[in-house]
């Protein structure tokens, strides 16, 4: 598929950097942006050289500045359900990749594009960046996951604040209520993003994809299900030639060469 509203990047490190490329537009999603996505994130998850992903938007101004509303103009109720459905069918794919996601938000996080930061395992933002659920002035609401996602990110009163009032917080705020985990100056979230993903990539890669399964479990699973699910996966892992160098590594004072097996 050619891309002509995002840059698809895979570096040395296996480091795949995802560029949401409509910056005049403040990198509002289309129909076509989230098929895009929807390829490059089969891509990443077919491919073992791929480790973690990285999701930004060009430019200094935005990430996402939400759906591109030119689209809704003549919105029947079936097109809005399909719309949702596309909407969260897409950005749940992020949820079941198989490698993390950091999103690295600058400006604009707004509609669609604070729907598409919650689903990434770590925000970090810029001191510039702003988190918000305007639907409701334009007479609709959410509907790629900010009502569940933000409700338990941040918590009834913030999610019920910002869904309902229309009005965004800034990254400080975002920080505070543990949207974000870390607010860096605008120009360095890609670097900063850069660095936690290539940390992240230099583990055991099976021992990251079971450690972010299992704490995905506890956003959407009761505390037993979730430990039953996380004894499982330590099991698996005990039984890894990763687990044999690891410790045999910690033992011999170097580096681990993990192989993903
Ligand atoms: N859709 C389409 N175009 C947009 C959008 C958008 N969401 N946001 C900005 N733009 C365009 C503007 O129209 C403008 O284009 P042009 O220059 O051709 O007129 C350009 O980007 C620059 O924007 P502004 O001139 O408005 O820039 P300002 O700095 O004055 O304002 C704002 C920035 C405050 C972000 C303002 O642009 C704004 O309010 N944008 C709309 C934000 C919004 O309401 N987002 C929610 C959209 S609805 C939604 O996301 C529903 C999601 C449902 C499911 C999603 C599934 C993927």
């Amino acid at each position: 598929m050619d891309l002509e509203t995002l840059l698809y990047e895979v570096d040395a490190d296996g480091i795949a950097l995802v560029t949401i490329n409509r910056p005049e537009k403040l990198n509002a999603l289309t129909n076509q942006t989230l098929d895009e996505l929807e390829h490059v994130f089969l891509h990443v998850d077919g491919n073992d050289a791929v480790r973690a992903v990285i999701v930004t938007g060009a430019g200094t101004k935005s990430f996402v500045a939400g759906a591109d509303i030119s689209q809704f103009r003549n919105l029947t109720a079936l097109d809005g359900h399909r719309f949702a459905l596309r909407g969260q069918a897409v950005f749940n794919r992020i949820e079941s990749l198989s490698k993390p996601v950091v999103c690295a938000v600058n400006g604009y996080a707004l509609g669609g594009g604070c729907e598409l930061a919650l689903h990434a395992d770590i925000i970090i933002a810029g001191e510039d960046a702003r988190f918000g659920q305007p639907e409701i002035n334009l007479g609709i609401m959410p509907g790629a996951g900010g009502t569940q996602r933000l409700l338990r990110a941040v918590g009834k009163s913030l999610a019920t604040q910002m869904v309902l009032t229309g009005e965004s917080i800034g990254a400080r705020r975002a920080r505070e209520a543990k949207l974000v985990s870390e607010i860096t100056q605008p120009e360095l979230t890609v670097d900063r993003a850069t660095a936690l993903a290539e940390t992240i990539a230099a583990k055991a890669p099976l021992a990251v994809r079971l450690a972010r399964e299992s704490l995905r479990k506890a956003e959407d699973s009761d505390l037993d299900t979730g430990l039953r699910f996380e004894r499982h996966a330590f099991t698996l892992l005990a039984g890894t030639q990763d687990r044999n160098e690891g410790i045999r590594a910690f033992q011999e004072k170097r580096p681990a060469l993990f192989k993903g097996c």
